[in-house]
């Protein structure tokens, strides 16, 4: 019997002991590290949800565009676009996937093919711009870009970066780079070093899959993947500025079983013309923007 006493006593002693170090030392919980428990505390995350009504208010209060087809243009079935710029009087497009990649200038009005240069089989090809002289071309896994001569594009060089490679613009002095998140890295073309990031937030959430990419008028155009949209953004801050809805550009009677997404947006500063296409679309089209 003393035996069972002794037992229970210590059992309620251990108890009370393990209570009293845990009341007493909540920080080392385990799960809960102290870091974790100071950056629940302190006042950025209240500054972070009072800041959220503003930013969807300012979000929501943004102008949305329809279009309107100015002109429409043959565009390759074999496109895969992945790229896509107006310069020089003629398009020039990137397009993707494995074994078929390739630089490409095109006549806007025939869509007939002028200069081709095949990317190497291992390599799917991503956004592409120009910029002094050089051609950019991004790949979308391989973490390597190429560099051509924009008068014969031989090929002069290349660069590695970090992350995946999506849509490629400029901005008269530095090369503008997604990579399918939110965010958009600044490349100076001299180094390929990004010298600066942003990310771009849409009612307070991230706003991902941020693709091709054009710089029109100050502003950043971008697709969104796998939708009939594009994001107008301020380019210092990432933040939205305006919508475009290209929903039904493409008439469903144009579409095949290998018809894929919107991708593809060029814009000429002269003319102020902008042409938007897709995936493998047999149509390229000049659009002029309607708000709504
Ligand atoms: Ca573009």
């Amino acid at each position: 019997m003393n035996k069972i006493i002794f037992l229970l006593l210590s059992l309620f002693l251990s108890a009370c002991e393990d209570t009293a170090t845990s009341n007493s030392n909540p920080k080392t919980t385990p799960n809960q590290p102290a870091s974790t428990t100071a950056q629940n505390v302190p006042s950025p995350l209240a500054t972070t949800s009072e800041q959220s009504p503003a930013a969807i208010s300012s979000n929501s209060g943004v102008p949305t565009f329809g279009y309107e087809v100015v002109a429409t243009y043959p565009h390759a079935r074999d496109a895969f676009t992945q790229g896509l710029i107006f310069q020089d009087g003629q398009l020039w497009e990137s397009t993707g996937q494995y074994g078929e990649s390739s630089l490409r200038k095109v006549d806007l009005k025939t869509g007939k093919v002028l200069r081709k240069v095949d990317v190497p089989d291992e390599f799917f090809a991503e956004g592409m711009t120009a910029l002094h002289g050089k051609v950019y071309q991004l790949t979308w896994q391989e973490r390597k870009g190429f560099i051509y001569e924009a008068d014969s594009f031989k090929q002069s060089g290349e660069f590695a970066y970090q992350g995946q490679g999506w849509g490629l613009t400029h901005d008269g002095q530095m090369l503008i780079m997604s990579n399918g998140t939110n965010q958009l890295r600044f490349l100076d073309p001299a180094t390929l070093q990004v010298t600066r990031t942003i990310a771009v937030m849409d009612n307070g959430e991230p706003l991902n899959q941020l693709n091709e990419l054009e710089y029109v008028k100050g502003e950043i155009y971008a697709n969104i993947w796998q939708t009939d949209k594009i994001v107008k953004l301020n380019p210092e801050s990432g933040k939205v500025l305006g919508w475009i809805d290209l929903t039904g550009l493409l008439p469903t009677r144009d579409y095949t079983p290998e018809t894929d997404v919107l991708n593809g947006i060029a814009y000429d500063a002269n003319a102020d013309r902008l042409f938007v296409t897709g995936k493998l679309w047999p149509k390229l089209f000049e659009i002029r923007l309607v708000k709504k």
